[in-house]
C-alpha cells in the first residue's frame, strides 16, 4: 500500500496580531505592537499550502480557533455583553485581552503529537493535542484543537484521539515541535525522537537560565505511553539549555528530520554523541544521514534569526528531498551560502525553495511551525475529511473566503472592537461549512 506524509497547515485566523506574548521567542518580543496584516498572513500561508500541493504533496488545512476568546474572558471575570467584556478587558487587563485574541493556533506544529499507525501497538494513527501550558495565550488552544482533529480524522477505525495532558507545567507539552520521526518509508515503523527542555520532578538536572523550557521529559514520556510506542523505537533527548537561552524555544528551531535524514545544529542537544548513537542503534542498519551544521558554518544566532532549521524537508515524487525555507534564509548570506552548498553534497536534499511567510515569521513561526505532519497509508488518507485536503478548488475557495472576511491591518486597539468579534465569528462559521467540520467552536454550540 502507498504511504504518504501529509502536512496539515493552520489557516491564520482573522485576529492575527503582534502582541509580544512569548517570552523566549525572540521574534515575538522584537515585533511586539507592530501593525499586522491578517489578510496577508492568511494568504501567505495559503500560497505555501498550494505550492506544496502543486509539488505533488498531500496538503491539508486546519481551521483556526475562535478569537477573541470571549469564553475565557468571561471565565476570568469580565462580564456583560460581548462588547462590554471586550471593553472591560481592554481597560483593565490589556495583556489578557491580547492573549485572548492571539491567532497562535496557526502554528500547528504545536497542535499535537502524532504517531503513525506503523509505530503504534494498535496500528492506528494516534493524536494527543498539546496542552501548551507554558504560555497563557497558547494554553487556550487544546480543547478546540481536539475538536478540530476529531473532525478531520473522524474514523475511529483508523484514528485514536487522546485528551491533552494535564494542564500543569510538570506536563508542559508543545506537540510536534519537539517531536521528530525518522523512518525508511513513511509506512514502516520509525524511530520517534522526543525532545524536552527540562525534567519536571528532578531539580538537579540542567535547565536554561534565562528563558523557560516549555517541554518536560515527563510529558514526552506520557505521550509515548499513550501512543503505544515500543521502547526500542523511541529516543528521549534533552535540548541544550544554552540554546533555549539563545531563543530556541522549540526544538524545531534547531533541528528537523525527514525519513532517513536528521538535519541539526551541533549545539542542539545535550550529550549529542550518546543521543546520535542511540538513534543509529534504534534505526538499524539502513542508510541514515546525520547532517550536522557546525557553529563555524552557521551560528546559533543566525539559525534563530533565519529559521534555517524551521524548514520543512519533504520527499518529492522522484525520491529527492527539498527544503521549504523562509525568505529569511535566502536573505542571510551565510545561511544562503550554506544551503547552496548543501544541495551539492552527498545527501538526499537536492533543492531549496523559499517562501514568503513573513507575517508568521514576525511572531517566530516559520514554515515548519505552520504544519503538522501526519504520515498515513492510502486507507487512512481516504478516511480523512476530504474537505480539508488541499485542491485547486479549495485553494480558490479559501482565498476568496480570506479576501471577503479578513482585515488588511490590525493593531492592539482594534482588538476591543466588537465588530472584529462579529466578523471573526461570521468568517469561522462560513469556514466550518467549507471544511465540513461541524460545530467545533463554542459560539456555535
Ligand atoms: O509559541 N509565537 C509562537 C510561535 C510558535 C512557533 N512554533 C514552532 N516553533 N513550532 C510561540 O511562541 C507569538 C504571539 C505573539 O507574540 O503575539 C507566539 O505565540
Amino acid at each position: 500500500m502507498k504511504t504518504f506524509e501529509a502536512n496539515f497547515d493552520g489557516l491564520v485566523g482573522p485576529t492575527h496580531n503582534y502582541a509580544g506574548l512569548s517570552e523566549g521567542n525572540v521574534a515575538s518580543k522584537l515585533n511586539a505592537n507592530d501593525v499586522s496584516s491578517p489578510k496577508s498572513a492568511a494568504l501567505q500561508g495559503l500560497k505555501k499550502m498550494k505550492a506544496l500541493h502543486d509539488m505533488g504533496m498531500v496538503q491539508g488545512v486546519f481551521a483556526p480557533q475562535e478569537r477573541p476568546d470571549i469564553f475565557s474572558l468571561r471565565r476570568l471575570g469580565f462580564a456583560g455583553s460581548d462588547a462590554q467584556v471586550l471593553e472591560k478587558a481592554y481597560q483593565q487587563a490589556p495583556a489578557v485581552l491580547s492573549a485572548c485574541c492571539s491567532a497562535s493556533s496557526m502554528w500547528t506544529a504545536n497542535a499535537a503529537t502524532v504517531s503513525p499507525s506503523a509505530d503504534t501497538n494498535d496500528n492506528k494513527v494516534h493524536f494527543t493535542p498539546a496542552n501548551l501550558t507554558n504560555k497563557f495565550h497558547r494554553s487556550l488552544e487544546p480543547e478546540t484543537t481536539g475538536n478540530i482533529l476529531k473532525s478531520v480524522f473522524a474514523d475511529d477505525k483508523h484514528f485514536t484521539h487522546h485528551l491533552h495532558l494535564n494542564d500543569n507545567d510538570h506536563f508542559g507539552d508543545e506537540g510536534a515541535a519537539n517531536h521528530t520521526r525518522l523512518c525508511s518509508e513513511y509506512g514502516e515503523q520509525g524511530v520517534e525522537i522526543f525532545t524536552f527542555g527540562k525534567y519536571a520532578f528532578n531539580s538537579e538536572m540542567p535547565i536554561p537560565k534565562k528563558y523557560p523550557a516549555r517541554q518536560t521529559l515527563e510529558a514526552s514520556r506520557a505521550v509515548a505511553r499513550l501512543h503505544g510506542l515500543s521502547d526500542d523505537k523511541v529516543v528521549f533527548v534533552q535540548q541544550n539549555p544554552d540554546v533555549i537561552d539563545q531563543g530556541v524555544f522549540h526544538n524545531d528551531v534547531i533541528s528537523v528530520g525527514n525519513q532517513n535524514v536528521l538535519f541539526y545544529h551541533e549545539q542542539a542537544f545535550l550529550n549529542s554523541e550518546a543521543f546520535l548513537a542511540e538513534v543509529q542503534q534504534k534505526f538499524g542498519a539502513q542508510d541514515l544521514h546525520f547532517i550536522k551544521v557546525a557553529s563555524e558554518q552557521v551560528s546559533v544566532a543566525d539559525c534563530v534569526s533565519s529559521y534555517l532549521f524551521n524548514t520543512q524537508i519533504i520527499t518529492l515524487a522522484n525520491g529527492e528531498m527539498a527544503i521549504i525555507a523562509p525568505m529569511h534564509c535566502r536573505d542571510n548570506p551565510r545561511v544562503k551560502a550554506y544551503l547552496d552548498d548543501l544541495v551539492n553534497q552527498n545527501t538526499p536534499i537536492k533543492q531549496v525553495k523559499y517562501f514568503d511567510v513573513n507575517e508568521s515569521m514576525k511572531n517566530g513561526g516559520g514554515p515548519a511551525c505552520l504544519r503538522l505532519r501526519v504520515a498515513m497509508n492510502e486507507a487512512e488518507l481516504n478516511a480523512v475529511n476530504q474537505h480539508c485536503v488541499m485542491s485547486d478548488a479549495l485553494y480558490t475557495r479559501l482565498t476568496d473566503w480570506v479576501n471577503k472576511h479578513y482585515r488588511d491591518t490590525l493593531c492592539f486597539d482594534d482588538l476591543r472592537d466588537p465588530e472584529l468579534l462579529v466578523e471573526s465569528r461570521e468568517a469561522l462559521d462560513h469556514l466550518t461549512q467549507i471544511l465540513n467540520i461541524g460545530s467545533v467552536y463554542r459560539f456555535q454550540q
